[in-house]
C-alpha cells in the first residue's frame, strides 16, 4: 500500500467486503504513527498495546442473520441483535463462560494515547474509564484541539483517540464499554437484549 496517500497519525479499521462477512471477525484496526503528530507533547506511549477495538459479537453465522433480516417474516425489517459486546475480542454473554476480561497494563505517571475503534456491525458503546477522564485528541483520522470528557459514545465505523493519564493510586479500575444498539425501542429483537456488556480491567503497575 502506498502509505504517503494516507492521512498522518489517525486510526482507522479495516474490514472484509464480501456480502456482511466481516461481522463475522475480518475486521481489524489499522493505524498511521506520525512523528510529527502536533499532540505528541501530550502523551507518552502510543502503541499495539494501547490499541482498543471495540466490536459486537454475534453467534449466528452473518449469512444466517442476512436472511433473517431481509425476510419478509422481520416485522418490518428490525435489525439481529449481538449476542455479545467484546473489547479487544473478549466478551461475555449471558449463561456463557467468565471469559477473562481484557486488560491493559499502564505505569503510574505516563500518559497513554488509547485508540478507541467501534469495528461493530450494529453496536455502539459508551466508553469511560473509572476515575479518569478522557482527552479527545483525533476523531475520525482527523486531529482536534483537546477537549476533555468523563466519557464518550463511539458509534459503528468510528474512531476516537484520547489521552489518558495514569495518575491516580496504583490500582484496578474499570474501564466500562456497555453496548446499546440505535433504533432498540421498536425492535422487537431487542427485547432480549441485556444492558450493560464490555467491560475491560485496566491494571496500573509501579516499575
Ligand atoms: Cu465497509
Amino acid at each position: 500500500m502506498n502509505c504517503s496517500k494516507l492521512p498522518r497519525s489517525r486510526s482507522f479499521q479495516y474490514h472484509s467486503h464480501l456480502s456482511s462477512q466481516y461481522v463475522d471477525g475480518l475486521r481489524g484496526a489499522l493505524v498511521v504513527y506520525d512523528p510529527a503528530d502536533p499532540h505528541l507533547s501530550l502523551y507518552d506511549v502510543d502503541d499495539a498495546n494501547t490499541v482498543v477495538v471495540l466490536a459486537d459479537w454475534y453467534h449466528t453465522p452473518a449469512i444466517q442473520l442476512n436472511d433473517q433480516f431481509f425476510s419478509d417474516d422481520n416485522g418490518g425489517g428490525h435489525e439481529p441483535v449481538p449476542d455479545s459486546g467484546t473489547i479487544n475480542g473478549k466478551g461475555r454473554f449471558i449463561g456463557g463462560p467468565a471469559t477473562p476480561w481484557a486488560r491493559i497494563n499502564v505505569q503510574q505517571g505516563l500518559r497513554y494515547r488509547p485508540r478507541l475503534i467501534n469495528a461493530s456491525a450494529y453496536g455502539f458503546f459508551t466508553f469511560s474509564i473509572a476515575g479518569h477522564s478522557l482527552k479527545i485528541i483525533e476523531v475520525d483520522g482527523v486531529n482536534h484541539d483537546p477537549l476533555t470528557v468523563d466519557f464518550l459514545d463511539i458509534h459503528a465505523g468510528q474512531r476516537y483517540s484520547v489521552i489518558v493519564e495514569a495518575n491516580k493510586p496504583v490500582a484496578n479500575y474499570w474501564i466500562r464499554a456497555p453496548m446499546s444498539l440505535q433504533h432498540a425501542s421498536d425492535n422487537d429483537n431487542c427485547t432480549f437484549f441485556p444492558s450493560r456488556r464490555g467491560y475491560w480491567l485496566i491494571v496500573i503497575i509501579i516499575q
